[in-house]
């Protein structure tokens, strides 16, 4: 394949935009390479600048649970645009959404929608703070949920049950609110909430893991974290920014019949545009301002057309046997990725969860941050890179999860295994 055109505007963009990209993972480091400069996408395809054709298993990284360029999104949004884009004033379009993300997700009675899911995480453990009055958060190692201050943050060394920054510019002071748990491990949440009693607002969690790659919650570990939060006073929040609609229409708090006492979305509800939303139950989010003193705001919050695009997605996801056909497609899909490597004597662990899907290149199980540190994540790189010459356009990083979406066809999963087939016989 040619990359041309792409190292071109590569070499401009790393002039005037840090590290090239307008987010880190875009850049290809993890895999060793310089990125892609996208055109165009349609259905299951994206295309480079240098027209070169990719069966894409990103999908801007959730949102795309339709494919790109879905015609019924493209001709709302189009429509709604010539009515003005932006208006800074309520609009019906907000109601409408917030109604169908109501009687979607259990746990959401109400709900405020932002412009992407830091914003959703962030103002949640705000307003979690606030409702309780106390100040320390939970989150677990290998869980990612944007780039607030409290939640760049990694566990605190030894025996410190305090946090410590994972990223120059968070104050330590922000840092030490935040206490850091073992994902599947509800021992380690135990400790941290008997050496923090009293004192925690919030644990926030992704009820399925993808920013470690795709780790499945273990039978009790869900459950657990509820049973602890309602007896301690502690509010759930389940951050559903990638999960949300993407492994079942109400969320994995339907699919694990979890309910949380707040949700962060994001992504597929704003059907590619940006939109980020939390909600919860109705006495918690009324102490938000203006109706409670809470301070959380937007100029661009409940954007018209990203409303649209928003509304158009969700109709599409409630044709009738929308997930079960998504569900088959992705069994065939990971199930031969699975069979491509065993073939190859190569030692892979994958993982799924409805469309959300992952390789690890390692022979053990992984369940949490540790154990997907075991990953050889050379080897991926060099099956990331490989792939990409055949065609299939993979997350750039053994620590993302890759998507799958109504547009993909039964010949785009039967091209993509045969591909890996020849990926894993080259790298072995
Ligand atoms: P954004 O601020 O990127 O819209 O959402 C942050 C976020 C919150 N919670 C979860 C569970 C998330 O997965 C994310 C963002 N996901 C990454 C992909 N791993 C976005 C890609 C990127 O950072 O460019």
């Amino acid at each position: 394949m040619n990359f041309t055109r792409s190292n071109e505007l590569f070499s401009q963009a790393i002039k005037i935009i840090p590290g090239g990209v307008n987010s880190p993972v875009r850049a290809f480091k993890s895999v060793g390479s310089d990125p892609l400069f996208i055109k165009k996408g349609a259905g299951s395809n994206i295309f480079d600048e240098d027209d070169n054709r990719y069966i894409d298993y990103v999908g801007s990284w959730g949102p795309m649970i339709l494919g790109h360029c879905h015609p019924a999104v493209v001709t709302a949004v189009s429509k709604c645009m010539e009515n003005g884009s932006s208006f800074g004033a309520p609009t019906e379009l907000e109601i409408t959404l917030a109604q169908m993300v109501v009687d979607a997700v259990p746990s959401i009675e109400m709900v405020r929608m932002v412009s992407s899911g830091t914003e959703a995480t962030m103002s949640a453990i705000r307003l979690a703070r606030g409702y309780t009055g106390k100040d320390k958060i939970i989150k677990f190692s290998g869980c990612y949920h944007g780039h607030a201050d409290s939640l760049l943050v990694k566990a605190g060394s030894g025996a410190a049950t305090f946090g410590v920054p994972d990223s120059p510019g968070v104050p330590s002071d922000f840092a030490r609110h935040t206490l850091i748990a073992e994902y599947n491990s509800i021992e380690s949440v135990k400790q941290l909430v008997s050496s923090n009693s009293n004192q925690i607002a919030c644990v926030i969690v992704e009820p399925v893991a993808g920013n470690m790659g795709t780790v499945i919650p273990r039978p009790g570990f869900l459950e657990g974290l509820r049973e602890i939060c309602s007896n301690e006073g502690i509010i759930l929040i389940f951050d559903e920014v990638m999960s949300g609609f993407r492994v079942s229409y109400g969320g994995a708090q339907s699919l694990y019949g979890v309910t949380p006492d707040m949700t962060t979305l994001g992504k597929i509800i704003g059907g590619g545009l940006p939109v980020g939303a939390f909600g919860g139950r109705r006495e918690i989010m009324e102490k938000l301002s203006p109706s409670g003193g809470i301070y959380q705001a937007g100029t661009l919050s409940g954007n018209p057309l990203a409303m649209t695009a928003g509304i158009e997605t969700l109709k599409l996801l409630q044709a009738p046997d929308f997930y079960k056909n998504l569900e088959e497609k992705s069994r065939l899909l990971s199930d031969g990725l699975a069979q491509a490597a065993k073939e190859a004597g190569y030692p892979i662990y994958t993982t799924r969860v409805g469309s959300m899907f992952c390789a690890f290149f390692t022979s053990g199980e992984v369940y949490d941050w540790t154990t997907a540190t075991t990953c050889d994540t050379s080897a991926f790189s060099r099956y990331f890179l490989t792939m990409l010459q055949e065609g299939i356009y993979l997350a750039p990083s053994q620590f993302e999860t890759g998507f799958i979406s109504a547009a993909h066809t039964e010949k785009d999963i039967e091209t993509t295994i045969i591909a890996a087939r020849k990926c894993f016989q080259l790298i072995t």
